[in-house]
């Protein structure tokens, strides 16, 4: 089973290309658009030509997401493998209670989903209540045939501010969103606002040069932390993705 190729695992797209889909599927006013818009920002920074399709956002005009937002990218080339034509729509729902029809078509032929979280205390019952409807959405395959990578955003709010990590996690495994030998891995936490706020200070930084290479790219290397960890969710669960659909056709 040498010869598998992306396009055996995933849907192809019009134009041939193998694509995986994930959903950000969060609780309203998350953060769920705002980290798309700080990835869609990053790649613009750091290689455009990785952006396949530009960044739409479907909202009011107080921002709300009344539909979606989507926005298709390409993979950077992954290290040492050949798995580096792979594209990702990445889409946000409407968080909004009332939206729950298009949060219904948004997740139709859903791959993978970023379960988004809010660190606010004042989210807490928000938080359940939008993890129990991806798992009746997407149904038995939730975690399994359907990976799902759970984010906790607005890390940068005061402790005092912030629900308990460890009694978000308790929440994801007693509702089985994940399993606990697994919560280490794949319950990641992070701020758009903060990864937002540093590619503006790089951008009007007065030593802007250093960041940037020839070609007028902002270097990996120069990627702040916080960008970092809106990145990582994303990587990890296309990771997840390809793994669980090599296993299946491997086995097969
Ligand atoms: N403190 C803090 N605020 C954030 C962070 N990310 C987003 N926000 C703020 O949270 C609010 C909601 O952000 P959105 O990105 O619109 O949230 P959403 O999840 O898309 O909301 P809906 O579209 O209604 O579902 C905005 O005021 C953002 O500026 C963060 O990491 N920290
Ligand atoms: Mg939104």
């Amino acid at each position: 089973m040498s010869q598998i190729e992306l396009s055996d695992i995933f849907t192809v797209d019009r134009e041939g290309k193998p694509t995986i889909k994930i959903v950000l599927f969060g609780p309203p006013m998350s953060g769920k658009t705002s980290m798309l818009t700080v990835f869609n920002a990053l790649r613009r920074m750091e290689n455009p030509k990785t952006i396949v399709s530009a960044l739409t956002k479907i909202q009011d005009d107080t921002g709300r997401t009344v539909f979606f937002d989507q926005g298709v990218f390409q993979t950077p080339p992954f290290k040492g493998k050949k798995f580096d034509r792979l594209r990702y729509q990445l889409w946000t729902i409407p968080g909004e209670e009332r939206h729950k029809t298009q949060r219904d078509i948004v997740m139709k032929g859903v791959d993978a989903v970023l379960l988004f979280l809010n660190f606010e205390k004042t989210a807490e019952e928000q938080n359940k209540v939008i993890l129990k409807e991806a798992k009746e959405t997407v149904g038995e395959t939730f975690g399994s045939k359907i990976p799902v990578v759970a984010y906790i955003n607005k890390s940068d709010l005061p402790a005092e501010e912030r629900l308990d990590k460890r009694d978000i996690i308790k929440s994801l495994i007693e509702e089985g969103a994940i399993h606990s030998d697994k919560a280490a891995n794949i319950v990641l936490t992070g701020s758009c606002l903060n990864a937002r706020n540093e590619l503006l200070s790089i951008l009007t930084s007065p030593k802007r040069d250093e960041f940037f290479d020839d070609s007028n790219r902002l270097r990996i290397d120069k990627r702040p932390d916080s960008v970092w960890l809106i990145v990582r969710p994303i990587q990890k669960l296309t990771q997840l993705a390809v793994e669980q659909r090599l296993e299946y056709v491997q086995n097969f």
